[in-house]
């Protein structure tokens, strides 16, 4: 089992938490938390047992209040540009993972909190949760996805004024532009990340998986190419175990037991 110093990878059954644990500088993401994001995506990713993965922040303040400020003040463009890099490569691999990932966002989710938020597939808040992009008030851009990820989600104006005005979003905006699925007490969020967990878990894990996969990259292909990536998937299916047994069990009116095969 890999040993982690500022994340901990907690597997229950078949969810698994990955919890950001750096409360003293508000889960801020360094390089080390990055690298070690990294290394539980690989565990996770190689872990068939796995059906879901909820990310939350530890502690009842933050998600992760950003990048990490004091490791970004001295460094060059080429050192701006590797950050950014890693953080790409990070966030898109979390956004790639088979596995469907649920935000439990418990707090602050600012500039690369957010964009951690924004490559997950799913995202459940408290109800003192508050999202934005501050970078141009620290004169940066957002590097670690927004300027591409956010707009996908919101379209272009509205994550235009998010990243340009660089204000906090309180839950209730952020809930009714569609950031937010579901805004719950701080009290509940992890029950509620958990149960919606475990009703995504209960489906046949390749065609979860397979929705997630084409929906995703839907958005990075034509109408056209997308419904025929569809319909190849739909077709792939058929031809699993997976299939046989939940169109089984509808006929036998009984609980379908998924194999993943
Ligand atoms: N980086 C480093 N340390 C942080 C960060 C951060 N982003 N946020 C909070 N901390 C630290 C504070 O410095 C403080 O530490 P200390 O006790 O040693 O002073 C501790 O966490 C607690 O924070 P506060 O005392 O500030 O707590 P408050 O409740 O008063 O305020 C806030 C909470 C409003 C969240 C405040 O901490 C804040 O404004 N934080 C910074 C938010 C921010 O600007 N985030 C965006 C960072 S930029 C970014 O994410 C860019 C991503 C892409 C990078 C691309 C690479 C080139």
């Amino acid at each position: 089992m890999a040993k982690y110093k500022t994340i901990i990878l907690d597997v229950k059954d078949d969810i698994a938490t990955l919890t950001l644990n750096r409360p003293q500088a508000l889960n801020a993401l360094n390089t080390q938390v990055l690298l070690e994001i990294d290394q539980a995506i690989n565990v996770i990713s190689a872990n068939q047992a796995i059906k879901v993965v909820i990310v939350t922040g530890a502690g009842n303040k933050a998600f992760v209040a950003g990048a990490d400020i004091k490791e970004m003040a001295t460094k060059n463009a080429i050192e701006g540009q590797r950050f950014s890099e890693l953080g790409n490569r990070t966030f898109s691999k979390l956004a790639n993972l088979k596995q469907p990932v649920i935000a439990a966002v418990n707090g602050y989710a600012l500039g690369g909190g957010l964009e951690l938020a924004l490559a997950c597939d799913i995202r459940i808040a408290s109800t003192n949760a508050r999202i934005g992009q501050p970078e141009v008030g620290l004169g940066i851009i957002p590097g670690f996805g927004a300027t591409q990820r956010l707009s996908r989600a919101l379209g272009p104006a509205k994550a235009k004024e998010y990243i340009l005005t660089a204000r906090n979003v309180k839950v209730d905006e952020a809930l009714r532009v569609g950031l937010f699925n579901k805004v719950v007490e701080p009290e509940h969020l992890l029950d509620e990340a958990n149960q919606m967990a475990a009703q995504i878990a209960a489906n046949a894990p390749l065609a979860v998986q397979n929705a997630k996969a084409v929906i995703n990259e839907g958005f990075e292909i034509n109408l056209e190419q997308g419904l025929k990536l569809e319909e190849n998937t739909f077709g792939m299916l058929f031809a699993t175990n997976d299939q046989k047994e939940g169109m089984g069990a509808f006929t036998e009116k009984r609980k379908a037991v998924f194999a993943s095969r």
